[in-house]
């Protein structure tokens, strides 16, 4: 009898009190996003010009290699394009133009360049129809082309862009699975094959090696095809494989991807997929039946993430999660699992939450932070972005502004933004990596942009948010 008076007591307690919150105004914050983004890049132009990255705190410089490669201008561009800053694009495009040459004799990685430089070119460039953009695509396509002349077709991670020589034969799926969006539209604007054919066998020779149960594993070489390291997540060096066969299904209509994506999510959603209820507790942590005080969270609350698990026996070995894995419910809404994107979007939130910022690494069943740093990640603003693209719901707004909010207060400074150490401390580190500009910045603004600014169901991102428009048959 006690008892279920204090549930009926709990129940109207924490019974959800109408929304009567006052409309968000999606104008002013667009508008904060941008000057937010020209404080992070103004930083930048004055403290790191021609350099690959901004260092936040001593306000010097990071150059990926022995030359740089302007990773964030490029990084940026299209960003700056679709913010409407028509000068300061015109006064990056041409300092990429007249600067950026990639006849360089030094090892670069594939995977970070593909994505990065040969993405953000072709981006931009279909953007602006500035044919320069594509020759330098073309020119950074063919030095990259040598990654792919292994035994089993897979790339190696390494390529000197001048020389042409390879090295790092032990790689992973998302390294050798996330090029065909970026290789494939090349292929498409400059009528070269070569580019599409290399990088989609790439992209099946990683699929070619799932285990008999349907999982990736997290590291193989490309030399013997056999598996160096078997754990299975959606996670670092896996995460955008899977981003890639349904997006390349997505923009090129290819079949092989629609057949490679809708024979690989089963298993994922068997395997690594983890859900489960929690049981109330109070603020203290403490069950809440039998506890005193006040209550707040008192309903059985289903909740669903992705664990990681041994890709052969499909066995259990951690329950973690991280600030990657947070692109899953983009992906999901995408592929029209709406149920579950919005589920994990809301675990994501969870975690973002707990310390008004998200951790690299955070076990799910615990609720504590295994890795406590954040690089200034995008995917969970990527995953609002989709969900809101999708439902309309004013609710991922409001995410999104709480999200915007945390990330100001507490990873800007005054030469720009600058990742954390540690997101229980908030110490900040001196790094400003380029995808600040490329993609955490461009899904705070789409989110809140009017849908105009880009037509949402006629791109799709490549992995570092650099849209692709299919303009061939
Ligand atoms: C980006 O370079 C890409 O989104 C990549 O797929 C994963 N890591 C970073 C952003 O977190």
């Amino acid at each position: 009898m006690i008892k279920s008076l204090a549930f009926l007591l709990i129940f109207f307690v924490a019974a959800p009190i109408v929304n009567s919150q006052p409309a968000l105004n999606k104008q002013r914050l667009a508008a904060e996003v941008k000057s937010e983004f020209l404080h992070a890049w103004n930083g930048y132009k004055k403290y790191a010009w021609g350099h690959d990255d901004l260092r936040p705190l001593t306000k010097s410089f990071h150059d990926w290699y022995a030359q740089p490669l302007l990773m964030t201008p490029v990084d940026a561009l299209d960003t700056m394009i679709l913010m409407g800053l028509k000068d300061e694009a015109d006064t990056t495009r041409k300092y990429i133009l007249d600067n950026l040459s990639f006849d360089k004799d030094f090892y670069v990685q594939n995977f970070e360049i593909t994505i990065r430089l040969l993405g953000g070119l072709l981006s931009s460039y279909q953007l602006t129809g500035d044919k320069h953009l594509l020759a330098l695509a073309e020119d950074l396509g063919n030095r990259l082309l040598p990654v792919f002349e292994s035994p089993t077709g897979l790339p190696y991670k390494f390529v000197n862009l001048k020389t042409g020589k390879v090295r790092g034969a032990e790689t992973n799926p998302a390294e050798a699975g996330t090029l065909l969006i970026e290789f494939g539209t090349l292929s498409k604007l400059t009528g070269k094959p070569i580019f599409y054919d290399k990088a989609k066998r790439a992209l099946v020779e990683t699929y070619n090696r799932r285990s008999p149960i349907g999982l990736m594993g997290t590291r193989f070489n490309v030399e013997t095809g056999q598996w160096t390291n078997t754990d299975s997540h959606i996670s670092a060096e896996i995460d955008s494989y899977y981003e890639y066969l349904l997006k390349s299904w997505l923009l090129f209509g290819d079949q092989d991807c629609k057949r490679m994506w809708l024979a690989s999510i089963p298993a994922v959603n068997k395997y690594l997929a983890d859900e489960f209820v929690r049981e109330p507790t109070t603020p203290r942590g403490l069950p809440a039946w039998g506890s005193r005080g006040s209550v707040r969270r008192v309903r059985p609350r289903a909740e669903l993430w992705y664990g990681h698990a041994d890709m052969n026996t499909g066995k259990r070995s951690t329950t973690t999660y991280g600030a990657l894995d947070a692109f899953f419910s983009a992906v999901l809404a995408l592929s029209g699992d709406l149920n579950r994107a919005k589920q994990l979007q809301a675990s994501s939130f969870r975690m973002w939450k707990q310390h008004g910022i998200e951790p690299e690494e955070f076990n799910y069943r615990t609720r504590e932070v295994v890795h406590a740093g954040y690089p200034l990640r995008p995917e969970i603003v990527e995953s609002t972005y989709h969900l809101y693209r999708f439902t309309k719901n004013p609710h991922y707004l409001r995410m999104g502004e709480t999200i915007f909010r945390n990330f100001v207060t507490h990873c800007k400074t005054e030469a720009g933004y600058a990742a954390l150490k540690s997101v229980v401390t908030k110490e900040k580190s001196d790094s400003m990596q380029s995808f600040i500009f490329a993609e955490t910045f461009k899904y705070f603004y789409l989110l809140f942009a009017p849908p105009r600014t880009l037509a949402f169901d006629k791109v799709t991102f490549n992995t570092e948010a650099h849209p692709m428009r299919k303009t061939w048959k």
